[in-house]
Order: C-alpha cells, then sequence, then structure tokens
C-alpha cells in the first residue's frame, strides 16, 4: 500500500477510537490495565504497534486482552513477543506514548516517526500475523475487536482470534508457532499431559504404592482458567482434578474473593471452601491462570497458605535431587525472586546452595535473569513463575538421554535425565503458567508422597503483611536496589528505616503498583501483630508523605 493511503487508513480507524479526555496510562509491570469501559482506544493503538512489533521482527506475536487478579470491571492489554515472553522493554516507551497521544493526528504521526526511526518495513510488502486472545471479562470481546481493527491499520498484517483462552496459553502458542512446531490448543493439552504421564511412569515403585490420600480441588477463580482446566483434566491419567468456582455454575463474579491473588494476599480461604474442606489438597488460579498458590483448610477456617515461593523451594529441590543423579555436567541452577519473597524461603534456598538472584517485581524481569542459567527457576510470592531450561543444556541433554538409554536402561541415572527432559517440556517455556505448575506440584508431592502439610514444613515462613495506599499520584514514588530502596520522596525510606528498626526479624518495603493505582507494603516481622503493625505504621508514613488523606486498604 502507498504511504498516502496507508496514512489515511491509519487516520480514518484512529478516529473511530478517540481517547477519553485525561486518561494517562503506563506499560507497567503487566502492560496497560485499566476499567475496561476507558480501553477502547488504547487496545486499537496496542493492536497497531502489535502489527508493526511483528513487521518489525518477521514473527508472529501476541495479543492478549485481561487484566489477571484485577477486579471484573478492569481489563488490560498486554503483548506477547515472538519468542513467547512479554514485549522488549525497548519499546515500553513508544507504547506508552502511543498509548497517551491526545488525537488521531498525533497517533498518525507518533507511529510514522516510529517506523522511520526503527526502520520497520512498513507498506513495503512485508506481512506480519498477530495472534489475539482475552479472558472471560464482560469488556474481552468489544475490545478485541478493537485490536483486530488496529492490526487491520497495518497493511499486511492479519489477524488470528483465538477467542478464550488463559495467558499462558497464548504466550506458549507464539513460542511455538515461532520454532514451527505444533501450536493448537489441542496440542497444549496434549503436550502437558503427555510429559506429565512420562512423568507418572518414571516414579519410584515405593511411591506408586502408597498414592496421597489427599482430593484436589481447584478454585478457578471464576475465570478462564477453571473451564481450561476441565479440558485438560480430561486428558490426565493418574490425577483427577476438581474445579471448584464460588456460587452457582457462571454465578460467581471473577476475582471476587477468590482466585491466587487474594488468597495470597489475604491468606484466607476463596469464597466456596470452608472447614468441611480440611482433608482436601487445594490450589487457586487467579482470572488468567498464569498464577497458582495451594493451600489446606485448616479446623478453624483460617488456611495454611503455600504461596510461590513454596512452589519454587519444591521444583527447586526436586531438580537439585535429579541432577544430584546426573553425571557429567557442571549445571548451573539458580533461583530469581523479588523482594515479596519471604526471608525464610531465601534462606531455606541458599542453604540448598543455590544462587539466588532478585529482580524488580514483574516476570518480565524475573524471566530475563533465569533465563541466564542452564536451567533457572523464577516465581513471585504470588504464584507466578516457572522454570527455564536454555537451548545448550537441552542439547547437551538430549545427547546424554540416548547414552544412558543405551548404557544405563532403568538405572536411577538414566530416569533422572529423563525427568528433566520431561519436565523441560511439561513446564511452560514461555511464561509463567498455573496449569504446568501445578502438574509438576503434583508430580513431585507424588515422588515424595508428601501431603501439602509436609511440603509446607519445608521451612517456617516469617509472618508477613501487604497492605495498599491510596495516593494522589503514585509515580512520586521512585525506588532502586529491586524495589527496596525508596529515593523519592526524599525522607520517606529514613522513616521506614526507623520503623523496621523498632522489630526483631523486621523488613519492609514499598512501591507503586504496576496494575493498580496504589503504593504497595510490605512487611515482615517476627509475629503476625508484628508485621500487622510494621505495615500500619510504614503505610502512614506513605500517607503522609504523598498526602492525600486517603485510606489505606488490607490488602
Ligand atoms: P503490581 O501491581 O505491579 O504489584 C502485580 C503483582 C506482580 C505481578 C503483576 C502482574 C504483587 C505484589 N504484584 O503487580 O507480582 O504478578 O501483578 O499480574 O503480587
Ligand atoms: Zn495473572
Amino acid at each position: 500500500m502507498e504511504q498516502g493511503n496507508q496514512r489515511s487508513l491509519l487516520l480514518r480507524l484512529a478516529s473511530l477510537f478517540p481517547c477519553p479526555p485525561g486518561l494517562r496510562l503506563s506499560y507497567g509491570t503487566a502492560g496497560f490495565r485499566a476499567n475496561g469501559s476507558l480501553l477502547k482506544s488504547t487496545v486499537f493503538r496496542v493492536g497497531v504497534l502489535a502489527a508493526l512489533r511483528s513487521l518489525k521482527t518477521r514473527a508472529a506475536i501476541g495479543l492478549m486482552i485481561t487484566a489477571s487478579h484485577n477486579p471484573a470491571l478492569d481489563n488490560g492489554v498486554k503483548i506477547a513477543d515472538p519468542h513467547g515472553g512479554m514485549m522488549t522493554q525497548e519499546w515500553e516507551p513508544f507504547a506508552d506514548e502511543l498509548a497517551n497521544a491526545d488525537s488521531p493526528d498525533s497517533v498518525v504521526q507518533l507511529i510514522f516517526d516510529f517506523v522511520k526511526k526503527q526502520d520497520i518495513p512498513f507498506g513495503q510488502g512485508q506481512t506480519g500475523e498477530v495472534i489475539l486472545a482475552r479472558d472471560t471479562r464482560p469488556s474481552g470481546e468489544t475490545l478485541l475487536e478493537a485490536a483486530k481493527q488496529g492490526i487491520s491499520a497495518v497493511a499486511g498484517v492479519v489477524s488470528i482470534d483465538l477467542g478464550v483462552l488463559t495467558t499462558p496459553q497464548l504466550h506458549w502458542m507464539v513460542r511455538n508457532k515461532n520454532k514451527g512446531l505444533k501450536a493448537t490448543e489441542f496440542d497444549y493439552f496434549s503436550q502437558l499431559s503427555d510429559s506429565f504421564r512420562i512423568l507418572m511412569d518414571l516414579m519410584p515403585e515405593e511411591a506408586v504404592d502408597s498414592a496421597v490420600d489427599e482430593k484436589l480441588v481447584v478454585d478457578g477463580s471464576n475465570g478462564v482458567g477453571g473451564e481450561k482446566l476441565k479440558e485438560l483434566n480430561k486428558l490426565l491419567c493418574g490425577l483427577d482434578i476438581q474445579v471448584r468456582n464460588s456460587g452457582k455454575e457462571g454465578e460467581g463474579l471473577l476475582n471476587e474473593r477468590v482466585g491466587a491473588d487474594f488468597v495470597q494476599k489475604e491468606k484466607v480461604a476463596p469464597l466456596g471452601f470452608s472447614p468441611i474442606d480440611v482433608e482436601l489438597r487445594c490450589a487457586s488460579l487467579d482470572g488468567d491462570a498464569d498464577r497458582i498458590v495451594y493451600f489446606h483448610v485448616l479446623p478453624t477456617g483460617h488456611i495454611s497458605l503455600v504461596d510461590g515461593d513454596k512452589i519454587l523451594s519444591l521444583f527447586a529441590l526436586f531438580i537439585k535431587e535429579q541432577l544430584n543423579l546426573l553425571a557429567g555436567h557442571p549445571v548451573k541452577l539458580g533461583v530469581v525472586q523479588t523482594a515479596y519473597a519471604n526471608g525464610a524461603s531465601t534462606d531455606y534456598l541458599k542453604k540448598l546452595g543455590l544462587e539466588v538472584l532478585f529482580t524488580k517485581t514483574g516476570v518480565k524481569y524475573l524471566h530475563e535473569r533465569a533465563s541466564e542459567y542452564d536451567i533457572g527457576i523464577y516465581f513471585e510470592a504470588n504464584g507466578h513463575g516457572t522454570i527455564l531450561f536454555s537451548e545448550e543444556f537441552l542439547r547437551w541433554l538430549e545427547v546424554r538421554r540416548s547414552e544412558l538409554a543405551s548404557t544405563k536402561a532403568g538405572s536411577e541415572e538414566q530416569k533422572a535425565s529423563e525427568r528433566l527432559w520431561a519436565i523441560s517440556s511439561l513446564v511452560n517455556q514461555a511464561t509463567g503458567d498455573a496449569f504446568s505448575g501445578l502438574l509438576l506440584v503434583e508430580v513431585i508431592l507424588q515422588y515424595k508422597r508428601w501431603s501439602v502439610k509436609r511440603w509446607n514444613e519445608l521451612y517456617e515462613d516469617l509472618p508477613s503483611r501487604q497492605v495498599k495506599v491510596k495516593v494522589k499520584d503514585r509515580n512520586a514514588v521512585v525506588t532502586e536496589n529491586a524495589e527496596t530502596t525508596v529515593v523519592t520522596p526524599k525522607g520517606l525510606q529514613e522513616a521506614i528505616n526507623s520503623e523496621i528498626a523498632k522489630y526483631t526479624q523486621g523488613r519492609s518495603f514499598v512501591r507503586p503498583s504496576g496494575t493498580e493505582d496504589v503504593i504497595r507494603v510490605y512487611a515482615e516481622a517476627s509475629t503476625q501483630d508484628a508485621a500487622d503493625s510494621l505495615a500500619q505504621s510504614v503505610a502512614n508514613h506513605v500517607d503522609f508523605f504523598l498526602g492525600c488523606g486517603c485510606t489505606t486498604s488490607k490488602h
């Protein structure tokens, strides 16, 4: 298409999606998020951006409409790059400018300037492809249409609408498609269930004979995860997952007192679970099924939470055991956490002899660091994480597997090589995935014949509390040192330090959320009361420094 025609097509379509006055967004921890009714122009523009990214990378790009753990009326949009991970951070400033441009003319001008600067083959016969999906939010369908319009404004790029998917499914499909591998939803389910079966078949005999006696019930957060998990369950041998949503079929509201974020932050059972569930092994997904936490309900109705840190610890322990069985390769195994990781988990991982790195919040940061290892395990405390295997390590493992199959078939060493291979195919290599995380947890618990209670005893969490503070401008807080030190406003960090000093094992930090309009406060101390009180006094300082006299809410 000629440049003039391309310009007028963009202008015409951009005019159909005016930006609501005063709307200011930033690409944040996981894309753009806001009330769904405000996002049409943003999603249209992100559609354009995804199409340009496809032209630039000459590969398929993913576009997901979701606001994950946020309330049902919110929505959001994020882009998956060709390897299946989050969009390169280099393009985030352009995404911000585009989303905040105040007129169709400035949208078009920004696009043409960017195309020139990035040397994007735009209007030169180059073709591209954007794969779209959404979660179950009411605004999802309309927003997906806006994204399609954005994609259609870029000549040569087509959109492929995959309808309702979990976030990790879409990321997995983008990655596979670009690697020339099978990439349908059925392929996704088959890969997970096949590798799960291989791992179950490789189980030591003692473990097979004494199956763990708890039933697994999963809180689907009233979202896409529950429905998809039911489909996956049909293909599983040796595990029966029951999905539970709150209320009658289809009645429970997405993320409303249910889901991984609620359970992890509030440390209470999701709606629909009660003391009659004491015998069950329970897990919670979040709204787009990229997070998972486990818990079991106590007779008092409280829960004992097994968070992302403990999932990470279980995985690290198991992988290390398998690597110990496997001679011949100095494997670089490392773990990546954020400041939200419970201090006790970091101590445990270090005692296991592992290298522990810290990054800012958001899987885009953790993923990047984890990919520097042969095997890199990353998890946020909220249950968002995965295990990455480097291409080089997998090449070595492939050779070793076939050597061991011919020289030491049936030995523990040979089985360890097969197990690691199966784990690399079970665990989503594109992004954190509640389903692959759940299946690996189930395998390991079965191998070890551990109940959730026994797993929880790996180490004792330090009591912690999270609160959020509403402020006038969350961007007034600037942090450094993996978000553990406030540099602006001046004096706030000193105030936090003076509170921490009052508590045994006290630790606290604050940061602006990238997905909600709040400042998050985290505190840890030797007792729950102390952690609660430290969190509250730090929140009071935040309120004072950023002064709007607004309310502080729990979680
Ligand atoms: P923000 O709102 O930036 O804290 C939250 C989670 C992140 C990540 C993103 C994406 C906490 C404290 N933060 O980000 O870890 O999962 O959402 O969903 O849980
Ligand atoms: Zn999520």
